[in-house]
């Protein structure tokens, strides 16, 4: 019987953060999308108006989800929620509960929306480069570009949050109840994406590791003294918030049968720290950025790779940034930056 009841809609959590802003706007600009917007802090007004619904809520609310799966029905689900690497290491266990718990309660609300439609239901995941974890930095600096199924040993809760998660994801997709004799005919169409550090211009991140590169951009431009918690030759890779959207939004449009793997590393450029104070002084001159590191968070830094392999992305679906290190900086990052601070 066709659902004439529930209205499609496309659920975003974690709707307030970084992402949640640009992915936001960006499907709203598209149209077609009734956007359930749900976050543990009240919507932004900015982003009220783009969606259909919004939440206050805990993705751990299994109340709030099935009154969600009462009144929608849910094709899509961006999972944006999540406790980063810097917060999740003060606590671990309340990291365990939001990432891992939480995206299990949202794979269950995926399959039962699957099986109500006929049709898997897709579960955008983004996940990161710190499912990665090198021993030391000479292993890091030989890795050069790492590929998706190596050194994949995380030393942060975080980290391994994510990974796991990506295994759920997979199983959910491919072998959820394989034993069953009415085994699954519309499993879930999990998806992800193993994002580098995000820049984005608009918004400064928080409880992040390679938060260092953002926050050193938007302290230049208000005339504040950045003391960087990683050392000058630490390099990771990196990505403008635009292209992060871009490629969430190409993946979850990629035909399936073209998708050869759940997960895909996409990245943009790899600068050092002390590259991206360069480029932060020739911007704002007299800006005052000083290396001062802070061994733990260094750590962590030096357990993720310097660049990662993203050909597979780039042959299934196509991902190509349009962002390059020059153009991010020139082009986005440092004229929107400088316009929010005048
Ligand atoms: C973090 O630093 O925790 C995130 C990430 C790399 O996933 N930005």
């Amino acid at each position: 019987m066709p659902d004439t009841i529930r209205t499609p809609a496309t659920l975003v959590t974690g709707a307030n953060g970084e992402m949640g802003h640009g992915l936001i706007e960006r499907l709203a600009e598209a149209g077609g999308h009734h956007i359930i917007a749900m976050d543990v802090r009240p919507i932004d007004d900015a982003l009220k108006a783009l969606c259909g619904t919004t939440l206050v809520g805990d993705i751990l609310d299994s109340r709030l989800l099935e009154r969600l799966a009462s009144e929608y029905q849910i094709r899509a689900i961006y999972h944006l929620a999540a406790l980063l690497s810097t917060r999740a290491e003060f606590t671990p266990e309340a990291a365990h509960r939001v990432n891992v718990e939480g995206t299990m309660s949202l794979l269950k609300l995926a399959i039962e929306q699957s099986r109500w439609q006929g049709a898997p239901v897709q579960f955008l995941f983004p996940s990161s480069i710190a499912v990665y974890g090198f021993p030391s930095v000479e292993a890091k600096r030989r890795a050069g570009k790492v590929r998706e199924h190596e050194w994949t040993q995380p030393v942060t809760m975080y980290g391994c949050n994510k990974l796991y998660c990506e295994h759920l994801g997979r199983y959910y997709t491919r072998h959820y109840r394989q034993l069953a004799a009415d085994a699954e005919k519309a499993a879930v169409d999990f998806r992800s994406i193993r994002f580098p550090g995000l820049i984005s211009a608009v918004t400064v991140p928080s409880g992040g590791t390679s938060d260092y590169a953002p926050e050193m951009l938007h302290a230049a431009a208000q005339g504040k003294p950045y003391p960087c918690f990683v050392r000058e030759d630490v390099r990771i890779p990196f990505m403008a918030m635009p292209d992060a959207i871009t490629a969430l939004l190409s993946l979850q449009a990629a035909p399936l049968a073209r998708l050869t793997q759940t997960v895909y590393n996409i990245t943009s450029f790899s600068p050092s720290a002390g590259e991206i104070r360069s480029i932060v002084r020739g911007a704002f001159p007299g800006s005052d950025v000083t290396f001062l590191p802070d061994d733990k968070r260094q750590a962590i830094v030096d357990s993720w790779p310097e660049d990662v392999d993203d050909s597979a992305a780039r042959r299934d679906w196509g991902f190509a940034p349009a962002y390059d290190q020059k153009r991010a900086f020139e082009e986005y990052l440092i004229p929107t930056i400088r316009r929010r601070y005048r």
